[in-house]
This record gives C-alpha cells, structure tokens and sequence, in this order.
C-alpha cells in the first residue's frame, strides 16, 4: 500500500508533506512526497513561501508513478491555479482517488495561496476528488455560503461538488459529512488548545491512508477524526497513535 501526498514543504514538521507522511507511517502505509512549494514557518510564525515550477512538480509525481502503484493521494497546499490544474491532469492521467484539502489559508495566518483558489479548485480538482475536507472558512470560500449553524454548514456541504467533510473546529466540533448526498453529522469533543497546527493536513492524509488499508470512505472519514482527535488531545507532535 503505497500512498502519496501532494503538498508543501513547512520545515517545522507540523504541517504539509513532513507531518503527511508521519501519519502514513503510524497507520501503516507506505508515504510518498511530492512537493509543491517550500514554506519558512514554524507553527507560530510564517515567514515566506518559494513555490515549485509546475514543470517540476509534474516531474516528481512522473518519477513516483513510474515505479510505484499508488491509488489513492492527498493534496495539500497546491498554491496557485496552474498546480491545481496540474494536479487535475495527473489525477486523470493515472486515475488517482484523490483526497483534496482545500488549503488556502494557514492556521498561522500565512501566503499558502498565490490567489483566489476556490474557483479553480471547484473547476479542475473537486469534480475529479472522491473526497474533499474544508474546514469552515474553507467551505464559505468554495460555496458562498456564510456558516455560522450547523444548517448552514449542510447547506453548504449540499452544495459542494463532491463528497466532503466539512470539519467542524470553529463550529462547535460539528463535523458535517456528505457522501453521495448522505449527510451524517458527527460531533466531537472540542478539546482546549493553541497547538493545531497542521491537523487539517492530517486529517486528510490519515483517510487516504485508511482508504489504501481498504477501508470504505466513511470509515476511513470516522477513523481518522478519531486519529487526528486523539493526536491533538497527545500535544499534536505528529499524531502517532493510530488504531490502524
Ligand atoms: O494546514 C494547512 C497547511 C498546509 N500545508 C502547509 C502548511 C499549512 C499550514 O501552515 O504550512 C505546507
């Protein structure tokens, strides 16, 4: 089982590729990296970001591809349209399941987007992704739509063009999950911290490897809120007990 993640780089180790494949590791599955962008950051300061040529990026993913059988990615921070169109193409070119974590914005405040990258996301990746996982701000950004009740984040989730988990740490930990129309609403404890720094990065690349382990979409879902959960509630330093 060999999975990918296509993402940044941050140096720190809490976020983007580094923390992707810790969490491949403590489930089980075999991590590739392909980088998209390398950041300056630490989880309480960013400083700047130097994005990867497409070209490039293109070249790592051909290189992985060409000797490993890898089905099922997740990508991170993809930083402008051109990767995200990038992106879109290697997908269909090796009919890869991807898990799309919309980054636009950094806990930390940070430039992980060159611009607007709701748009193209909803035109090139969504309708290609099986599973995407914005948190709120991310899905007012995809949608239009204000989220401020749980109504709002279904409504929201209705109209997100593929199946998503909307995840709920600025609501209330209500975690809005709609497979193939079905919304199940899954609410998690919110546990007292300043330390999240890259949990949404392992959210998504905890359920595309619980996917590769042949687990179904919404076990995989439900898994991996309880990894990344007990992770954060361990100091979230790369989340390392994992019910594999
Ligand atoms: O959590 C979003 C994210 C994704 N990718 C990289 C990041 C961050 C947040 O800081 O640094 C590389």
């Amino acid at each position: 089982m060999i999975v990918m993640s296509i993402a940044g780089v941050d140096p720190s180790g809490g976020a983007g590729v580094l923390t992707d494949i810790k969490s491949f590791q403590a489930i089980g599955v075999y991590g590739t990296g392909v980088v998209t962008a390398l950041t300056a950051q630490n989880p309480y300061k960013f400083f700047s970001t130097l994005p990867i040529a497409p070209e490039y990026i293109e070249k790592q993913i051909d290189s992985v591809m060409d000797s490993y059988e890898v089905k099922y990615i997740k990508t991170g921070m993809l930083y402008s349209p051109e990767i995200i169109k990038l992106v879109s193409k290697k997908v269909e070119e090796y009919d890869l399941k991807a898990v799309v974590d919309p980054v636009m914005v950094a806990t930390s405040g940070g430039d992980l987007t060159k611009e607007d990258l709701a748009s193209a996301l909803n035109k090139y990746l969504l309708p290609k992704a099986i599973l995407t996982t914005p948190n709120i701000s991310e899905a007012e950004k995809l949608t239009g739509f204000e989220i401020k009740t749980k109504e709002d984040a279904i409504k929201a989730s209705e109209n997100i063009i593929c199946n998503n988990i909307i995840t709920g740490g600025h609501l209330d930990g209500i975690n809005t999950i709609n497979i193939d129309g079905e919304i199940t609403i899954e609410k998690q404890e919110l546990i007292k911290t300043d330390n999240l720094h890259g949990t949404g990065c392992n959210l998504s690349a905890a359920i595309a490897a619980y996917l590769a382990k042949n687990n179904d979409l919404k076990t995989s879902i439900l898994k991996s809120l309880d990894y990344v959960y007990e992770g954060i509630k361990n100091g979230n330093y790369g989340t390392l007990i994992a019910k594999i």
